[in-house]
């Protein structure tokens, strides 16, 4: 079964990992959000990309959610040494990428060439693509101004008040390669912010016109659980944007793109909120703490999908099909 999986960093990163350990080897494409990028101390670093990049290759810490296991920070004990700039934490393993990356770039090579030539360093078995080799910037309208999404997010500790959002850059950008040569059975979307992670992708009309016109399903997991995001600020920006912060809301605003929703078995009483809105819903554990629960979550998503039917395909009776998982 060929599947793409659409991810952010840490929670997609998760699920990226238990898909590429279920799914025969060749058979994941990962798209990742690269509006969280920025160049830091002349560096180019890629957030999401290299959460999943990690998480596949099995040296991601699985408890801070972003940079490599076993890290050391020599680095950053310099800078502070040094009075310079250190807000944001890289890394002593996590740095390799970094410069590697930005002497590539400078040398002329495209992000997704260097990603590719990252994830066969790394040994991973599965394709990493940036959303774009063109350069699209998240910025945040916020009650403290408009500021950059790392500024926001790490800076200033996501405490901001949101108000609106800004891809710059995804008018002109185009997906890293000719779409069609994408042939996918499914399609993921993976348990990332709506909003920021996956909204970047969904900016840029080559990624959002491929899934309007998607010959397969598309199957998203829900990022919040019992009223709340396991990580990150989604469910912070839901409430900020006046919205209702429980299952139901993540799938209104994919609307016509998904053709199926899964809900962690705690949200099991949104279930008929989900039907309401004509979309099969699956009910399992999406909490994943453990390569086990990646397995089994990644399981179930591919399970459920092979049953889903695109949202327009005749005998597509959504609002009335079983749920799949319990
Ligand atoms: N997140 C933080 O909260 N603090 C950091 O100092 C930090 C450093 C960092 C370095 C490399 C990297 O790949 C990710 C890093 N992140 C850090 C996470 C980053 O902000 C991600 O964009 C978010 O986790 C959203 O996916």
């Amino acid at each position: 079964m060929n599947v793409v999986a659409l991810s952010g960093g840490v929670g997609g990163a998760k699920l990226a990992r238990g898909l590429a350990r279920v799914l025969p080897a060749g058979q994941l494409t990962v798209v990742c959000n690269t509006g969280d990028d920025f160049e830091h101390l002349g560096l180019h670093v890629s957030p999401d990309l290299d959460s999943v990049l990690y998480a596949l290759a099995g040296v991601s810490d699985t408890q801070r959610g972003w940079g490599r296991a076993e890290e050391t920070w020599s680095f950053m004990e310099t800078i502070r040494q040094l009075g310079l700039p250190d807000w944001f934490n890289l890394g002593d393993r996590d740095l390799a990428t970094h410069v590697w990356r930005r002497a590539q770039l400078q040398q002329g090579a495209t992000l997704s060439q260097i990603t590719a030539q990252l994830a066969q360093r790394f040994g991973v078995q599965q394709r990493l693509l940036p959303m774009s080799d063109a350069a699209v910037r998240t910025r945040l309208d916020t009650d403290a101004g408009v500021l950059d999404f790392q500024d926001y997010f790490v800076r200033q500790r996501a405490v901001p008040r949101v108000r609106a959002l800004q891809f710059a850059g995804a008018e002109a950008a185009n997906a890293p390669l000719p779409l069609s040569s994408l042939q996918p059975d499914l399609i993921v979307i993976c348990p990332s912010n709506p909003y920021l992670s996956i909204d970047p992708i969904l900016a840029i009309a080559d990624w959002r016109q491929w899934l309007q016109q998607r010959r397969c399903a598309v199957v998203a997991v829900s990022p919040i659980v019992a009223g709340d995001a396991i990580k990150g600020c989604a469910a912070k920006m839901i409430r900020e944007f006046g919205l209702a912060c429980e299952p139901a809301t993540v799938a209104r605003h994919y609307g016509e793109l998904i053709d199926g929703f899964v809900i962690d078995s705690q949200d099991a009483a949104h279930r008929g909120a989900i039907a309401a809105l004509g979309l099969p819903c699956g009910v399992t554990q999406t909490v994943m703490k453990s390569d086990a629960d990646r397995d089994a979550l990644a399981t179930a998503v591919l399970e459920f999908g092979r049953r889903l039917r695109r949202r327009d395909e005749p005998g597509q009776a959504a609002a009335t099909a079983p749920p799949h998982l319990v």
